[in-house]
């Protein structure tokens, strides 16, 4: 059977599984897209937004019980439960099976199933990769069609015999005899399922309509399952924002971070610096692809289209790029809306208007104590929208990397940067990376500092100990002398309940370093840890912070890092069998590093 008869015969199988009322077909044209809009509007699952002061604007509220990713309803169905691993959810495909399609039977009743085709990068590049998505949610129609490249050009591809990941995806909210609609559909959280098929390339999610959970090219497909791809065909998968950098002397570099969610990539990837001189443009701010050339550089594409960007926090003063790019043309979710018609979050603006309707449609005033914005609230914008878009954003062949930035939130500890003393030894920063559980995932444990390797805990599509030997192997694919530097970094530290580095903008400080290490042109002081900077190597001019502070940003506490140790021997016990050796030889040298400062 070639691709176009597959797609056809399981568009054909699903319609009569889930007994959609009828199919669309998705063409990629803004007209479906404003026609589908205005449907909702009529609905009542979308408000417009004024117009005058938001054009091409749309606010969605979600249901308060499907707020965000759902790890623990969140699985990876392969055969063997060795290769999901010991951090994901397993559960056998013929188990996990025959269980989601008694959910899927009939599920679309009442209801329009979407054929949404779509590709994972620039159409035709070589990094690319295409899946269609059948979903009975308009929202992620509207949404996917911002976020992924949609439409024909997609079918043609198929038509032409490429592959796809089929991505299956059902709100789990079935309207039997003319039952009547809720403005967000969802299923109940034992019913709510996120499942991944590596070894079938397929995708079946269930239950839910938010973010990660069903806008299933996103953290499914170009994460998960192209995790696994990755690990086959020799390439990354990651949790990544992609940063272009021009220096005053006009030199061009690329960087790539990888911080947990809601840890700061999309704002480091639109930042505004504030150094004198220094351009940046933004490539990506949540996933990257990555793959050697054969001149041995590490080059990254951004697989996505658009951003789904972290909404509170977001304001003139700390993202003017991001408050450039909700201007138009933006679907809002979960932020509150303000008696103008227009939309409002935490610290948008200095002072809380003084009547909002908060997220989940109930008047707020500034004396209330639940936020207005739901804290995952966010907006999804086209990435043509951010003024600082790098044209390099369409170049089928990506853009060489000179440094990956691992990063997280930690109160304490993790000083603000330093550097590995090898490839090797920066993956090893990679597979120690911990960070505070945000709201960017449902959790009992906000706060608590978890273990999350790469930022990508949630979402290796196979066995961690198997990714981390994928990482190493990397290195040993490139030539030493091409392969990006590591850094690990923390906007996060606290004192007193405060952040120390005043961080946005002013990161570009430490950027400027970091190229300035991979250019050889400042040395640094060896720590227990990693390189560290020596003072006089950044550029402190105008920098609103005390010596003192300063100087706290860069300590290292041996105590903490002896309770850092024992988190990472806990973590590493999880592996058990599959931890590499070489993850094992770097903590052990650490630990002798310390014992001896
Ligand atoms: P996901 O989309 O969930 O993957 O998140 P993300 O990693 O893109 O995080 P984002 O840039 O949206 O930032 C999340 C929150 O952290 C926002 O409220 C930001 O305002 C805040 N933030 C980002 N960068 C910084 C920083 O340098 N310092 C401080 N203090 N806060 C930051
Ligand atoms: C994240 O949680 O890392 C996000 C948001 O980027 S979601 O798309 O919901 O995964
Ligand atoms: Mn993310």
């Amino acid at each position: 059977m070639n691709a176009k008869q597959r797609l056809s015969n399981w568009i054909h199988k699903t319609a009569e599984l889930c007994q959609p009322e009828k199919i669309i077909y998705w063409h990629g044209t803004d007209q479906e897209y404003h026609e589908l809009l205005e449907e909702m509007v009529k609905d009542k699952k979308a408000i417009r937004l004024n117009q005058e002061l938001r054009p091409g604007c749309f606010l969605f509220r979600s249901d308060p019980d499907d707020v965000a990713r759902v790890e623990n309803r969140t699985f990876i169905s392969t055969t063997l439960q060795r290769d999901a691993g010991p951090t994901n959810n397993w559960i056998s495909p013929k188990v996990l099976k025959p269980k989601m399609l008694k959910l899927y039977k009939g599920s679309m009743k009442g209801r329009t199933m979407y054929v949404i085709p779509y590709s994972m990068g620039p159409i035709g590049s070589k990094f690319s990769k295409i899946g269609v998505e059948l979903t009975d949610s308009p929202y992620v129609t509207v949404h996917m069609h911002i976020m992924t490249r949609t439409g024909d050009k997609v079918y043609d591809l198929i038509n032409q015999g490429q592959d796809f990941v089929k991505c299956l995806h059902s709100v789990g909210y079935p309207l039997e005899n003319n039952q009547h609609d809720v403005s967000w559909p969802s299923a109940p959280i034992e019913q709510k399922y996120i499942a991944h098929f590596p070894e079938e390339n397929m995708i079946w999610s269930y239950g839910s309509g938010y973010g990660g959970n069903a806008l299933l090219g996103k953290k499914c497909f170009a994460l998960r399952i192209a995790s696994y791809q990755a690990r086959n065909e020799g390439w990354l998968a990651e949790h990544m924002l992609i940063l272009k950098l021009t220096s005053p002397d006009n030199k061009v570099r690329y960087v790539t971070g990888a911080f947990p969610s809601a840890c700061g990539k999309t704002n480091l990837a639109m930042i505004n610096p504030s150094l004198p001189g220094w351009k940046a443009e933004t490539l990506g701010d949540d996933i990257a692809w990555l793959r050697f050339t054969k001149e041995g550089y590490l080059r990254a594409i951004n697989p996505e289209n658009g951003f789904f960007g972290v909404a509170p926090g977001t304001s003139y003063a700390t993202n003017p790029n991001a408050m450039k790019t909700i201007q138009h043309d933006t679907l809002f979710t979960n932020v509150a809306l303000t008696d103008e018609g227009d939309v409002w979050w935490n610290d948008m603006t200095p002072e809380p208007p003084s009547h909002l309707i908060d997220w989940l449609g109930n008047d707020w005033t500034p004396s209330c104590s639940e936020p207005a914005a739901h804290p995952n609230s966010r907006f999804t914008s086209p990435i043509t929208n951010n003024p600082i878009t790098a044209e390099e954003f369409e170049d089928p062949d990506g853009v060489p990397i000179s440094a990956i930035l691992f990063g997280g939130r930690r109160p304490n500890t993790i000083p603000l940067i330093h550097q590995s003393f090898s490839f090797q030894h920066g993956v090893f920063l990679g597979s120690i990376m911990g960070s505070e559980i945000t709201k960017a995932v449902i959790s009992s444990e906000y706060g608590r500092v978890r273990r999350d390797p790469f930022a990508m805990l949630p979402f290796i599509g196979y066995n961690i100990g198997d990714y981390v030997k994928h990482w190493l192997a990397i290195g040993r694919m490139g030539d030493p002398e091409k392969l990006p530097k590591i850094f690990y970094i923390n906007w996060f530290k606290k004192e007193n309940g405060k952040y120390l580095w005043p961080g946005f903008g002013e990161n570009s400080r430490i950027l400027k370093w970091v190229l300035d290490r991979c250019d050889n042109l400042v040395d640094a002081t060896v720590s227990p840890i990693g390189y560290l900077p020596k003072m006089e190597d950044l550029d402190r001019n105008s920098l609103n912070i005390t010596e003192e502070n300063f100087n706290k940003l860069f300590l290292i506490d041996k105590s903490l890092w002896s309770q850092e140790i024992d988190l990472i021997e806990e973590h590493y016990k999880i592996y058990g069998d599959s931890l590499p050796k070489e993850m094992r030889d770097e903590l052990d040298g650490l630990e002798k590093r310390l014992l001896l400062q």
